[in-house]
């Protein structure tokens, strides 16, 4: 069969400060061409929608599925699945991805008979056996598959991380994907899931809260396989096991693989597993990002973060005897007024490290979600990508704004602008002399993407789709309602 894979645009966050490979999408076309299939893929964060259409017109292809891991995506790819409905009416469409699976039926229904399916969980088993039921009404019976016929058995999880390599030279145009200064930049995976319970996030819900590890020696095969100097790693939390971390590393010392990495993990495990770290640092370890999140102690608590002040402290100290770069993100929360926005600002700008601002936002499948959806005042999918804010403000949200931009403005002056170039002017004209263009473009983005008026006016924009809020608001589900994968089999 000819499958056609589709990552949809980017959003604000991702205009500025990077641009990474559609991970899960090459991971699913893997096993799609493992199974036999002949298969393309489309990144709409490199490629624009006429590039689809001509990519359309000449693969012909017989399934088209789209990944949809960000709610704020929703639209995008709902009037896609009908334009492509609309032009070959034989075509199967379906939908894949993290927020996907959360909101299965609800797609359906926005879809209005132009999505087939919607596969639930982790794709690389699923989607062979949904290919090979296309056109029988075992359809609905395949795990993970949501269809207007009815629902298969919960998706399966792979057992071996091992087994799909990431199909990587499906994605054209890969001198576009950075992350800051790695540029160009490759992605790759450790490990998959969390063992925390953050209230406020998604990813322990949609595993299960299971984690599993690939083998050191795949992981080092994989990467010793990319043409990339740079990687990012998407491991929700980097190094939770050391000796995972240090077999990993020996392994790409073996095989002589020296690349710049760029990680994801928590202050905790920071503090715990400082060897690991330091042992990464001369591998090529070089930035890192820290969820801290709160710069309290009612904060850490109220998204259950189980972590405190004095070890989010405690880790950057250790961030910067190690000599990384760090990034950190702290969440906005709607009821900040002037004074608390002076205060974070005041905070962030006592510290070297580069501080992000998100918008407390409650996503389907988060605890948030349920305890909190009550209070939505808008159900526009494009606002919920954690930079507008979707809970009632304090502030009138024109001021909220005002006061947000200003702050990510007044922090983003010491990484972004003269600022950064001063810092990094060797890096960049060397990138600039190897045609990579992407990390000192960056520098000059933040005042055209970011504009309070402009992230106001969009509240105002007219709604065709609207977010379906849970049945039961105020009560929290079971786990194992929250949960996409079943957690019993999670551990098999
Ligand atoms: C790496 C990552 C990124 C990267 C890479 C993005 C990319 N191009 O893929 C970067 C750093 C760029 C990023 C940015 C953002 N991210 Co992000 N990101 C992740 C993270 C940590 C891992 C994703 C990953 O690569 N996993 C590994 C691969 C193998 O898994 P996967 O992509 O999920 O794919 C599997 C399944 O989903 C499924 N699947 C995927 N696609 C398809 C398609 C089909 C057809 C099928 C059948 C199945 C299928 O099968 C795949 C294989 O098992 C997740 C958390 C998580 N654990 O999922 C958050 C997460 C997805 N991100 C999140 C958010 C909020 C963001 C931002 C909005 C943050 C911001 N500050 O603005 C931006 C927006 C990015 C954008 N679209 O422009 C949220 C999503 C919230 C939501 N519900 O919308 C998550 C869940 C984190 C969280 N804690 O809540 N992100
Ligand atoms: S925020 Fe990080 S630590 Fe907390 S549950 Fe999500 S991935 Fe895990």
């Amino acid at each position: 069969m000819k499958l056609l894979l589709v990552h949809p645009s980017p959003l604000m966050y991702s205009e500025i400060y990077l641009r990474l490979e559609p991970l899960g999408v090459e991971r699913v076309a893997a096993s799609a061409l493992a199974a036999g299939h002949d298969v393309r893929m489309v990144d709409l964060q490199v490629f624009e929608h006429r590039d689809l259409w001509n990519q359309f017109e000449q693969f012909h292809p017989d399934a088209v599925g789209f990944s949809l891991n960000y709610l704020a995506n929703v639209p995008e790819v709902i009037d896609l699945a009908k334009a492509i409905k609309r032009s070959r009416p034989d075509c199967f469409v379906f939908v894949g991805g993290h927020s996907g699976s959360f909101i299965a039926d609800e797609l359906l229904e926005h879809g209005a008979g132009s999505i087939d399916c919607v596969m639930r969980g982790e794709g690389e088993l699923s989607t062979p056996m949904l290919l090979e039921a296309v056109g029988d009404r075992q359809l609905s019976k395949v795990p993970g598959a949501v269809t207007p016929a009815g629902s298969g058995p919960p998706p399966p999880l792979l057992p071996d991380l091992d087994r799909f390599r990431p199909a990587r030279h499906l994605a054209r145009q890969r001198h576009k994907y950075f992350i800051g200064v790695l540029d160009p930049c490759a992605s790759a995976e450790f490990t998959r899931g969390c063992p925390w319970d953050c209230s406020f996030c998604s990813a322990w819900t949609f595993y299960g809260r299971s984690y599993r590890q690939s083998s050191p020696e795949a992981v080092a095969e994989d990467l010793a396989s990319i043409q990339e100097p740079n990687v990012f790693i998407v491991d929700d939390v980097a190094f939770i096991h050391p000796e995972h971390g240090f077999a990993i590393g020996q392994a790409l010392e073996k095989r002589n693989v020296k690349k710049s990495y760029y990680l994801e993990t928590r202050t905790d495990v920071l503090c715990r597993n400082r060897e690991v770290f330091e042992y990464w640092r001369k591998l090529g370890l070089l930035y890192m990002f820290l969820g801290i999140e709160a710069i309290d102690e009612e904060g850490l608590k109220a998204h259950r973060k189980r972590s405190h002040v004095d070890v989010n402290l405690k880790a950057l100290e250790v961030a910067r005897e190690l000599g990384f770069t760090v990034a950190i993100n702290l969440i906005a929360d709607p009821s900040w007024d002037v004074r608390r926005f002076e205060i974070v600002r005041e905070w962030a700008l006592s510290i070297p490290e580069i501080v992000h601002l998100t918008v407390a936002t409650p996503y389907p499948g988060t605890e948030l979600w349920h305890t909190e959806s009550r209070r939505l005042t808008t159900l526009d999918y494009r606002l919920f990508d954690i930079q507008h804010a979707v809970l009632p403000t304090r502030l009138p949200l024109e001021n909220f704004y005002e006061e947000l931009v200003k702050t990510q403005g007044v922090l983003n002056r010491k990484h972004l602008g003269i600022a950064a170039l001063r810092q990094t002017a060797g890096i960049a004209a060397r990138l600039l002399a190897r045609g990579q263009t992407n990390f000192v473009r960056m520098l000059w983005k933040f005042n055209k993407v970011y504009n309070a008026q402009r992230q106001y006016q969009e509240h105002f924009k007219p709604v065709q789709y609207k977010l379906r809020p849970p049945k039961r608001i105020g009560t929290l589900p079971s786990r194992a309602e929250l949960y996409v994968h079943d957690p019993r089999a999670a551990n098999a």
